[in-house]
């Protein structure tokens, strides 16, 4: 595939953006129903502005049967029930807009809904117009071969339906059987829908698992080498550049909007073919590199009892930060509603080291050369609720994955201590906004149970605190926003093999910063190769900065060099 020119230093709105994702199921209940809404967002766009974040990731608000919450779309123009109306959405599209803030919402077209109108109308018969609309293979011509589902209980992604005699083709659960984009019916569909979505002036779509949309329709059998890594085989399919080509002239060109793929499935050597600004096709992309990290390889995200490698992780954030550093543009995260809270997954979430740990991590998102997709709640440090029955989950990818295991006789006391560590629903609990029951979030029962330490981690203790988790944030988004460095400086990783201490300069116009961040609960030493006493501390996790060269344990420090 051709590069395009260099654009690396091109400037633009969402590259100096910071991104806050709200999942608005779990934001704030306006009417007592237990489940988040728009109007709740509405009522705390305050608070949101509040952060200094510049845009808003809203995963998806669309009429849905919530079989995988909102990630099965029935109406691509309607808004979800429980979530209130279109006029609600109106209201809180304006009220950010108001603010200064922008919107990107969620594109979920992979796959829709079983029960959009295009399946039911697909299904009835083998010569109906919405036939093609998704991926048939006629019985009689036996199973096609075999495809991986994320969240099937027997991981089989063919479901045989009985209307018309066929199987059809799911990635994820059965209720969210894949579009077919070879379709260009199909296509102009979607197409006319985000334009629908633009015209009302949303901002930009976050789009879900992008890379996926392209499917060889022979159906080849799945080469060996993919059988644990079979999202692989997913991403990058024949057509996909070409679609999203289409997709760029169509729609995207017309609007000043922006893009970021949820690169499933996509690696550093493929990355630039989504995001080199000269391909036109979508602006930034996110990787699943870093956060799968420290799980047992071909397990159900079982925890490697070891703890992950720091020197792993420098590896895999520094050989990102390398793949945009002269073209497209990448973006950083440790949490979204797929992810277990970072201060539990990647930090030390015991109530000595939490908010320390936390914030250190937060240094991180928010000092790479990268737009940061912040996730709501983890500016209070919120941890990991740790459920110890299944009963108390709600994701169907762990009711699934529970199913699976014991229909295979496997270990469920085992599955569900890591996911106390790994599962979705770790990072989907109410947010805490204070400490009165259900932690302000709703005045009824909560679809999903509230962390029972939001009596002690909740905004409003947090508000005026001047060492608090969230002023620690939103001073942070200050510092970032107020230094180019720290958005565009070419980025140097230093004492790369330190166990313990990560390390790395931004370099801009002639200003340099160094980060210091331990991972680490023991004191730790750091050799960077500049002489810090002449260096300015500029921000730090600790009230005072340790002596240079040493840092406290899960400290966090930036220097003016
Ligand atoms: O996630 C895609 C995806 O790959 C995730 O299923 C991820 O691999 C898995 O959750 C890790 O355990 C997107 C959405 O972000 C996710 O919420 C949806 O469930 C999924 O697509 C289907 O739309
Ligand atoms: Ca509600």
């Amino acid at each position: 595939m051709e590069r395009a020119s260099p654009d690396g230093n091109a400037k633009k709105w969402w590259k100096e953006a910071v991104v806050y994702q709200i999942y608005p199921r779990s934001f704030k209940d306006s009417n007592g129903d237990g489940v988040g809404d728009l109007k709740g967002i509405t009522s705390k766009l305050d608070y949101v502005k509040s952060l200094g974040v510049d845009v808003v990731w809203l995963n998806p608000v669309f009429t849905s049967p919530n079989d995988d919450n909102g990630y099965d779309i029935s109406d691509y123009r309607g808004i979800m029930r429980e979530f209130g109306t279109m006029q609600d959405f109106d209201a809180l599209l304006q009220g950010m807009h108001d603010r200064g803030l922008k919107l990107v919402m969620d594109l979920v077209v992979n796959h829709s809904s079983d029960e959009h109108e295009w399946f039911q109308q697909s299904r009835r018969s083998r010569d109906n117009p919405y036939r093609n609309y998704y991926h048939w293979w006629p019985a009689e011509k036996g199973k096609p071969h075999p495809r991986r589902s994320f969240f099937d209980v027997n991981g089989d992604a063919w479901k045989l339906d009985g209307p018309t005699n066929s199987y059809y083709l799911h990635y994820f659960s059965q209720k969210q059987p894949d579009l077919n984009w070879e379709n260009p019916r199909l296509r102009e569909e979607i197409f006319s829908m985000m334009r629908f979505w633009f015209d009302k002036g949303v901002d930009g779509f976050r789009m879900d698992v992008i890379p996926f949309i392209s499917k060889d329709t022979t159906f080849p059998e799945m080469p060996a080498e993919y059988k644990e890594d079979w999202g692989r085989f997913y991403a990058n399919g024949p057509h996909v550049h070409q679609y999203l080509r289409e997709m760029n002239e169509a729609v995207l060109s017309k609007y000043d909007v922006m893009t970021v793929a949820e690169g499933a499935g996509v690696t550093a050597a493929d990355a630039l073919d989504y995001v080199d600004a000269g391909r036109r096709e979508l602006n930034m992309l996110y990787h699943f590199e870093g956060v799968s990290l420290g799980y047992l390889p071909d397990s159900l995200k079982v925890p490697d009892p070891k703890g992950y490698k720091l020197v792993e992780f420098k590896e895999i954030y520094s050989k990102w930060d390398g793949v945009f550093a002269t073209r497209g543009w990448g973006s950083i995260y440790l949490g979204n509603h797929d992810q277990p809270r970072m201060a539990t997954r990647w930090g030390n979430d015991t109530p000595q080291w939490r908010d320390l740990s936390a914030k250190m991590l937060t240094t991180f998102l928010l000092t790479m050369r990268a737009t940061p997709y912040y996730y709501a709640g983890d500016e209070l440090c919120m941890t990991n609720i740790k459920f110890d029955n299944i009963e108390d989950y709600r994701d169907i990818e762990s009711i699934n994955w529970y199913q699976q295991v014991k229909n295979k006789g496997g270990d469920l006391q085992a599955f569900l201590e890591a996911q106390k560590i790994s599962a979705r629903d770790n990072g989907r609990t109410p947010f805490q906004w204070d400490q009165t029951a259900k932690a302000g979030f709703t005045t009824g029962t909560p679809w999903l149970e509230v962390n029972p330490n939001y009596t002690t981690i909740n905004a409003a203790a947090q508000d005026g605190g001047p060492d608090s988790c969230l002023n620690y944030f939103r001073k942070l988004v200050t510092l970032r926003k107020a230094n180019p460095v720290l958005i565009y400086g070419e980025y140097v990783l230093l004492d790369k093999e330190n166990p313990t201490v990560y390390a790395y300069t931004r370099e801009l116009a002639g200003r340099k910063m160094l980060v210091l961040l331990n991972f680490k609960d023991t004191t730790a030493a750091v050799n960077t190769g500049f002489d810090l006493s002449k260096a300015k501390v500029i921000f730090g996790n600790y009230p005072t900065p340790s002596p240079a060269g040493k840092l406290q344990p899960y400290e966090a420090v930036i220097y003016e060099l």
